[in-house]
């Protein structure tokens, strides 16, 4: 009898269970497989937020980009992204797989090694296990991938759109620095280059990193973020008017700061040219300070543009107060004397260029001067006591003249290697002006003869130039070579209140008309 209920009942009633039990196979299989989904998806959330939030070591597979080195920190959208997407991707790999295994090896362990049951029971619910797991796996793999695909997807959208913005940003700064007639980008004041964008320096004083290009891109669209932390504009046009950050020239053994108000508003370059103690660098001084004077009286602000500038303005003008002499001009390249004037849309950022006499004389030297390329306006210092037939017309009863004041250096000459010198760069003169200052007409007072008669008239001083110092030949040059000459007589001195000669008002409207 027990054989029989060994033999015959026991597995009879046992493939009966089992049989049974195969209705519930499906249903328990099924459940295993969306638990093994749902964990692997909780698992996945876990990771994203290890690698985009977190950033622990453990969620690191690919070194992060060093600030420290590069300078500043990556917009998100041109590296970082890809690498946290990359990474992602590795992590993911690792997880689902870890997953899967663990979970078999769970399964295992329960049902087939070590079973808390009998192995009849175990095993079969061991194999439905076995069963749901690998329907769970399979159908997770498509659902991760697809998150990993969107989320690629998006990176790259964001990563297209944020190319364009930097394009287009750029684009639009570069389409500003044309209208303010600046393609080629600004003057560098010191080696006379144009700088199509200058370098900066970070603002915050204990980090002053030097970013060579801030322009929109890898570094930020609209502020570029030092390594120090601190944010940089990217564009001159997103600098505020009182935090404009001065730059710095880009070429090689340059590197002089730029002016802060460089690419903010259109250039006006006027070179001065004339031979040593020609009247340049007071003719200069006089020129500034009758701006000053004009905007003192209510006229167009006037503001020097950088603190080199300033002091030398201030030595000038008390040399102007004390009706002083200037020093020869050393023969060091010059840096430009460089003001803004005007305000709004009128401002213009002015360099004056005074050089030392010599630079014109001595060919080699000459190709140093390479903001001539740029002027559209020349100013032509002419010392009439460096012309002989000057002292031929002074009355012996008349004043004394100072003659250590004269120049020494012949005008004819100072003028026409000055144009040959232009003409080697290539500048077209045709269309430009010239100004023509003859200089320390305050000296002439009292010797009526040493005078137009009309002297603030530009055709009765270009007839005197003419006819009476025998600069026939001169002002013929001057006429075939520029487009519009004007002659001023000028006396660049000022009274003890510091009022400049109101011929230097005149004649520095003219120069700085567009
Ligand atoms: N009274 C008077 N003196 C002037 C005038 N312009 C220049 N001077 C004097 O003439 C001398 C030469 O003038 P500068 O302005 O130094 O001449 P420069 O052309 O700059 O000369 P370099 O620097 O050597 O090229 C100085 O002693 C000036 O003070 C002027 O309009 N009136
Ligand atoms: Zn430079
Ligand atoms: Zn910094």
């Amino acid at each position: 009898m027990s054989d029989i209920l060994t033999f015959i009942i026991v597995p009879a009633l046992y493939l009966a269970l089992l049989l049974l039990y195969l209705v519930f196979v499906p249903v328990i299989a099924a459940l295993r497989g969306a638990a093994l989904v749902s964990e692997l998806l909780w698992r996945y959330c876990r990771l994203l937020g290890g690698v985009l939030r977190l950033r622990t070591p453990e969620f690191v597979t690919i070194p992060p980009y060093r600030p420290a080195d590069e300078r500043a920190h990556r917009n998100y959208f041109f590296g970082p992204a890809t690498r946290d997407l990359r990474q992602l991707l590795t992590l993911g790999r690792r997880l689902y797989v870890r997953t899967v295994t663990d979970a078999y090896r769970r399964v295992t362990a329960d049902q087939f090694t070590a079973p808390s049951t009998h192995r009849s029971a175990s095993v079969p619910y061991g194999l439905t296990l076995y069963l749901g797991l690998g329907v769970g796996a399979a159908a997770a793999a498509p659902v991760l991938g697809l998150l990993l695909g969107l989320h690629a997807l998006g990176v790259a959208l964001l990563t297209l759109g944020a190319r364009l913005t930097a394009l287009t940003l750029r684009a639009a700064d570069r389409a500003v620095m044309i209208l303010r007639g600046l393609p080629r980008g600004m003057l560098c004041p010191s080696c006379f280059e144009r700088v199509p964008y200058p370098a900066y320096d970070c603002p915050r004083t204990t980090c002053r990193r030097r970013h060579a290009d801030i322009r929109p891109g890898t570094f930020g669209l609209f502020r570029r973020r030092c390594a120090c932390d601190e944010r940089i504009p990217t564009l001159l046009m997103l600098m505020s008017r009182d935090a404009r950050l001065s730059g710095h020239c880009v070429h090689e053994h340059c590197g002089k700061p730029m002016n802060p108000d460089a690419g903010h508003m259109p250039e006006l370059i006027l070179p001065l040219i004339g031979g040593r103690a020609a009247g340049k660098t007071q003719l200069m001084a006089a020129m500034v300070k009758a701006l000053e004077n004009t905007a003192e009286n209510g006229g167009p602000a006037i503001r020097l543009a950088d603190p080199e500038s300033t002091a030398n303005q201030r030595v000038l003008n008390e040399v102007l107060e004390i009706q002083g002499h200037t020093r020869p001009t050393q023969k060091t390249l010059p840096r430009a004397h460089s003001f803004v004037r005007g305000s709004g849309r009128a401002e213009r950022l002015v360099h004056v260029f005074d050089t030392a006499g010599e630079r014109f004389v001595n060919r080699e030297e000459t190709d140093a001067l390479r903001y001539i390329r740029e002027a559209r306006t020349f100013v032509f210092v002419l010392d009439p006591m460096a012309v002989g037939a000057f002292w031929t017309r002074l009355d012996p009863a008349g004043p004394k003249v100072d003659r250590t004041l004269a120049s020494t250096v012949d005008p004819e000459d100072v003028f026409s290697r000055s144009v040959q010198t232009v003409r080697t760069m290539g500048t077209r003169l045709d269309k430009a002006r010239l100004a023509v200052a003859v200089s320390k007409r305050d000296l002439m007072t009292g010797q009526s003869a040493l005078l137009p008669d009309r002297p603030d008239h530009s055709d009765t001083t270009r007839d005197w130039l003419c006819e009476r110092l025998g600069l026939r030949n001169l002002l013929k040059t001057m006429d075939l070579e520029f487009g519009e000459v004007r002659f001023f007589c000028t006396a660049a001195v000022a009274d003890e209140e510091g009022r400049v000669d109101p011929s230097i008002g005149v004649f520095v409207d003219w120069c700085l008309r567009e």
